[in-house]
């Protein structure tokens, strides 16, 4: 099963479990961007999976309540801005990644779009729980493409930590094999064919009120109690 986002929003989040939305902080309905003029907005922030407190001690409320609810808000509500009126509005956002990427006069567009994917991805890559190990399929590739899962983990983090100012580090599918990458800013593996499986946002946004200038905790942090491998698993192709 691999969640789409081509079908929109409503498409992509129907697998998810709708437990907590009511206390997610904020329901789509009340989230519309203030910035679009008349009519409904093409993108909205898609509900969380869980709720904002429901990550802690290894992402706090706090956190959640600034990362989701201002910084993945702004991202949508700039993109509401810059489509309205263009051919990009209420395309998919992979379609608006794809032909926008290296194209200097709509780098906007690519950022705020990627960053709304991005951020989408990054909230499924967790859940409270999380952590251990991959089993099944995602293990054996994860085996075949980096020896063992203790090498992959050690790979990720390090590859997290190398990351030099703000972007991500992603866990992605490409062909046969699995290769962990890091990108910078808002790019994203869908601008580059590859096939995202399990991200980690390591903007200081991210972890900074929780973690400060500890970059390698939060990572392992999120492998040790976040990453949600059923998802990661759902995305192989
Ligand atoms: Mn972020």
């Amino acid at each position: 099963m691999r969640l789409s986002f081509v079908e929109g929003w409503s498409g992509a989040f129907a697998l998810i479990p709708l437990v907590g939305l009511a206390l997610a902080g904020k329901a789509p309905e009340s989230s519309s961007p203030s910035g679009a003029s008349g009519g409904t907005s093409a993108f909205q922030l898609p509900p969380l999976p869980y709720r904002q407190e429901a990550l802690e001690p290894y992402i706090s409320a706090r956190t959640m309540s600034f990362h989701y609810g201002k910084h993945h808000q702004t991202y949508v509500d700039n993109l509401n801005k810059l489509s309205a009126g263009t051919p990009w509005a209420g395309q998919p956002l992979e379609k608006i990644i794809r032909d926008t990427v290296g194209v200097a006069d709509k780098a906007a567009v690519f950022n705020n779009a990627a960053q709304v994917w991005n951020h989408t991805f990054f909230w499924q890559s967790m859940k409270p729980g999380g952590g251990g190990q991959p089993t099944g399929r995602l293990r054996k590739l994860i085996e075949k493409s980096f020896g063992s899962f203790d090498e992959f983990q050690k790979t990720f983090v390090d590859t997290a930590v190398a990351q030099f100012g703000s972007g991500w580090a992603w866990l992605v599918q490409e062909g046969d094999s699995l290769k962990i990458v890091k990108t910078s800013n808002a790019d994203t593996p869908v601008a580059h064919g590859q096939t995202a499986l399990l991200t980690c946002d390591v903007w200081e946004h991210a972890y900074y009120l929780d973690y400060q200038n500890r970059r390698k905790d939060f990572v392992q942090a999120f492998l040790d109690h976040l990453a949600n491998w059923e998802f990661a698993a759902s995305q192989l192709k």
